[in-house]
């Protein structure tokens, strides 16, 4: 294992480097434990270079075997060679000379899962974002575009499949059983886009016509036997493919377009040019072995990656600290597509849902950087929440500023201007700025500040005068090595919603700039009087979560009753609900703390029940108002001293409540919405399956009977309604007959197909109470869990660790202690799932004393162990500093 260099990389030493790489061509002699690779490099002295200075090329981990310039071989004297680098002393003093390099690598023992590696028996590659490296000697930096000519040669029975970046070339038989093929990839790239795929696949096929009438093969590769499950997926690739031109104008650019589900993979895919790598989480689906979730994953992730092309691949970053500007960017743009493919108001919840538990903490936690940060020890600690999530709010930010068409000009222009180009935020916003002639600068702190900004608002109207007034301040928490923070330009869209919850007109405003529907927030505090205001109104404020902040608005319950359900943007009437709940939570848990008994208001539980029966929404956006904030949701709201068990009864209490005053409205709802048809994955199905299914936890909650959960779980006709009810009986009847029959059952029936088993492990493994520690390590040793596969990892541990707050924050330690345990035994194999696991304690200053001293002498530990990688060490001593 590479262990910690300590090296800290910073944004402001950037400088390009001396040479480029014009051309590479790469040949590769496939073998599992001994692979050959032939890198030939086409180096040019950049201009304005000395002649003869040294060619520094990055590596990691390999081993060279012979290295060449123009043909001729050089003199040990002449290079320096160790497994991180390879110096020419004194390259030729020519413009353009050769480079060749023989390396030899054991893709069978690489369980890092970077580089070259092989998974069930296929060789495939990750390189993003220093992996290009672990292949080759090279420039390995996202500035370097090069033209790739590959040629891959196999054994034709192990690996009768040959794929690359690019158009299909040449291929032809050898001898010995042996085969080779050629792929040319006309555009210039990156090498962390480089990618390879051999071995023996099944191939589901498919054509496009783009909008200019060019036909390109689609390819998706899977498990023999499993291609069925990869229809959802082709069809998903071709909707985004069409959206991408209609939405953006963006065509695709090669001949064929091809898709490789691999089971062993670091994270959930990877956008390499013409040739996507997948976890096969994110690709297979059928209605027997997914869930509605896995779908609508399925769907953003294939348009994601494809997304990439334009946004990430012809135009790429010039450096790892621009990282939000290919998936900030897109992000949004597979937020829009599927938005536009299901419901947009359902959409944007969710997404503010994801924001809200993944993106809030990190800002608000120790690991806060800003979206594009300015140093960094280890790239890969940086795919975080605050760049892919928050970043893509930047750029919604930006759509909310300048309007959707001047937004479209800007993306244009920015395509027309930067195609070809390792691009920065810089360049990005400029095209914006030109576009509208805005000055963007101020907003472009949105880039450069981390932390959650947070409005205070109070109101108040004079019915004489027939105004009303807002007091809007904003202010910005101290983050890690930020503690002075300057003022955000903010874009707040709002509503006065009168008493017929119609938005009211009023005849002028002064105090802030507003337009279309947005108050441009600029300064500390500003006072925003609107005249013309006869009657008092509610505020709907940062309606469709304009800005990624928190806000404290002064206003009564009967104002959120009111919005929650006559507000007219679908979003602020969620939100409005979710205040009421989250306010009940965490006074529910002030009691419980202090000992008290629990009683939640009449009115919330009524209004809960009117939502779920108002037929004209839709059962996809009544499954999410019914969803009470999760237990990580609470504890983030309330701040500091969490007592998880506190926050799990409190909100265990409301969700009896809910349950027992709606209990029949709840049972007839769900009478009608029991599924009689033929499976279908569309979102308006899948929203009838997922209020049942909240409907059937309610239920359950109010009967405390495990009846009802066990006759869904026998009669599920797919996987939504199956994996539902068994979490119902796992989660509310832990240990009771029923339980374990379900639970059995599920294993028994599902026990060859480790994706599948995998929600069995998450199910389990996301039981509340103390019990679940001893559940998950005796899983652990389930035949099917291991530790160098990061799905079994993620879904047992991480679910664990993430999605158990009882569990893991077990007042006596031992959660942590598994954890600790888990992330060192992965560290040994696979540093960047261990690093990305250890996150999960980042909160632990918010815990009660007595937890909070145990999760920091785990920390303690971790950070103790000797030879710690440089992923590990970089998140436990940012976690404790
Ligand atoms: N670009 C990849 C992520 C690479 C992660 C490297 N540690 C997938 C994506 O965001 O589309
Ligand atoms: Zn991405």
């Amino acid at each position: 294992m590479r262990s910690d260099t300590g090296q800290v990389f910073r944004l402001e030493d950037y400088r390009p480097s001396d040479y480029l790489i014009p051309r590479t061509h790469l040949a590769f002699r496939l073998s599992p434990e001994n692979t050959l690779v032939t890198a030939e490099l086409t180096i040019e002295r950049r201009d304005g270079v000395a002649r003869n200075a040294p060619l520094v090329l990055d590596g990691d981990e390999l081993m060279l075997k012979s290295v060449r310039i123009d043909g001729k071989a050089l003199d040990n004297s002449a290079y320096k060679a160790t497994p991180d680098q390879l110096i020419i002393k004194k390259p030729p003093a020519g413009k353009k000379f050769v480079v060749s390099i023989e390396t030899s690598l054991n893709p069978a023992k690489n369980e890092k899962l970077m580089g070259l590696y092989r998974s069930s028996n296929v060789y495939c590659t990750q390189c993003e974002a220093e992996g290009f490296r672990r292949i080759t000697y090279f420039l390995d930096r996202p500035d370097i575009l090069s033209v790739y000519t590959v040629r891959v040669e196999a054994d034709r029975g192990e690996a009768p499949l040959l794929l690359a970046n690019g158009n299909p070339g040449e291929k032809g038989t050898l001898p010995d059983g042996r085969h080779y093929a050629v792929w040319e990839d006309p555009f210039p790239k990156p090498s962390y886009l480089f990618a390879l795929v051999a071995g023996d696949l099944g191939r589901v096929g498919d054509t496009f016509v783009t909008a200019s009438g060019r036909n390109v093969e689609l390819g998706i590769y899977v498990e023999h036997g499993k291609e069925a499950r990869a229809a959802y997926a082709m069809d998903a690739l071709k909707r985004s493919m069409r959206w991408d031109e209609e939405a953006f104008g963006r065509e695709y650019d090669l001949d064929v377009f091809n898709i490789v589900a691999v089971s062993d993979f670091n994270m959930g895919a990877m956008e390499n040019k013409g040739l996507n790598l997948f976890n096969d989480k994110y690709v297979l689906a059928d209605e027997e072995t997914a869930t509605d979730a896995d779908f609508a994953n399925i769907e953003a992730i294939i348009a994601h990656e494809y997304f990439h092309n334009w946004t990430g691949n012809r135009i790429t970053c010039r450096d790892w600290f621009q990282l939000c500007l290919k998936e900030g960017l897109t992000v949004f743009r597979d937020h829009e597509f599927s938005a536009d493919q299901r419901s947009r108001a359902v959409k944007r919840i969710a997404e503010v849902r994801t924001l809200r538990a993944h993106q809030f903490p990190e800002d608000q936690g120790p690991l806060a950087h800003p979206v594009r940060p300015r140093r960094y020890r280890e790239i890969n600690n940086f795919y975080t929440a605050t760049v892919y999530e928050k970043g893509s709010e930047v750029v919604r930010m930006i759509r909310t500023i300048l309007g959707a068409e001047l937004f479209r000009a800007g993306m244009d222009l920015y395509f027309e201007r930067h195609d070809g180009d390792a691009a920065t935020i810089e360049d990005f916003l400029k095209v914006f700025e030109d576009v509208s002639g805005r000055d963007l600068s101020q907003f472009a702190l949105w880039y450069h500040q981390a932390g959650t900004p947070n409005l205070s608002v109070t109101s108040s109207h004079n019915p004489t005068t027939a105004e009303f007034t807002l007091e809007i301040e904003q202010s910005v928490p101290p983050t890690p090595s930020e503690s002075r923070k300057r003022l955000m330009h903010i874009p707040v869209v709002f509503g006065l919603v009168g008493s017929d919850g119609e938005d009211i007109a009023y005849e002028s405003v002064e105090g802030a700039t507003v337009d279309n529907g947005v108050i441009h927030l600029r300064k500390r505090r500003h006072t925003v009087r609107f005249s013309g205001v006869k009657a008092r109104p509610a505020v709907s404020l940062n309606r469709g979560f304009s800005a990624p902040v928190t806000l404290a608005i002064e206003q009564k319950p009967e104002g959120h009753h009111f919005l929650a359900r006559y507000d007219s943007d679908l979003f602020s009437r969620w939100q409005s609900l979710n205040t009421l709940f989250t306010d009940a939570l965490i006074s529910g848990f002030r009691k419980r703390r202090g000992g008290k008994a629990l009683d939640y208001p009449a009115e919330l539980a009524a209004l809960v029940g009117d939502i779920a029966a108002d037929d004209d929404l839709e059962p996809a956006y009544r499954a999410l108002a019914l969803t009470l904030p999760g237990e990580a949701d609470i504890a983030r709201e309330i701040g500091t001293n969490i007592d998880p068990d506190c926050v799990f009864e409190a909100r265990d209490a409301l969700a009896l409540s809910i349950a027992k005053t709606n209990a029949d409205r709840f049972a007839s709802l769900l009478g009608r919405l029991r599924n009689k048809g033929e499976f279908s994955p569309d979102a308006a199905s899948a929203g009838r399956r997922a209020l049942k299914n909240v409907l059937l936890d309610y239920l359950s909650v109010a009967s405390g009977d495990p009846a009802l959960a066990e006759r869904e779980f026998i009669d599920a006709t797919n996987m939504t309604d199956r994996a539902a009810a068994l979490t119902v009986l796992a989660h509310r009847f832990a240990g009771s007959p029923q339980t374990v029959a379900a639970l059995a059952a599920f294993e028994q029936r599902f026990h060859s197909d480790a994706l599948v088993l995998d929600k069995w492990f998450q199910i389990q493994a996301a039981a509340p109470g103390p019990a679940s520690v001893d559940t998950v390590a005796a899983l652990m040793k389930h035949p099917t869990f291991s530790l160098a596969n990061p799905n079994r990892v993620r879904s047992l541990v991480g679910t664990f660790a993430t999605a158990n707050q009882t569990g893991f924050h077990r007042a006596d330690g031992a959660g942590y202690k598994l954890f600790a345990d888990t992330v060192l035994a992965v560290e040994k194999r696979n540093p960047q799932v261990a690093a990305r696991l250890a996150t999960a304690l980042r909160s632990w200053r918010s815990l009660e004393p007595t937890r909070q001293g145990k999760a920091r002498q785990t920390l303690l530990a971790i950070a103790a162990t000797e030879g710690l990688s440089a992923d590990l060490r970089d998140i436990v001593e940012r976690t404790l500093a």
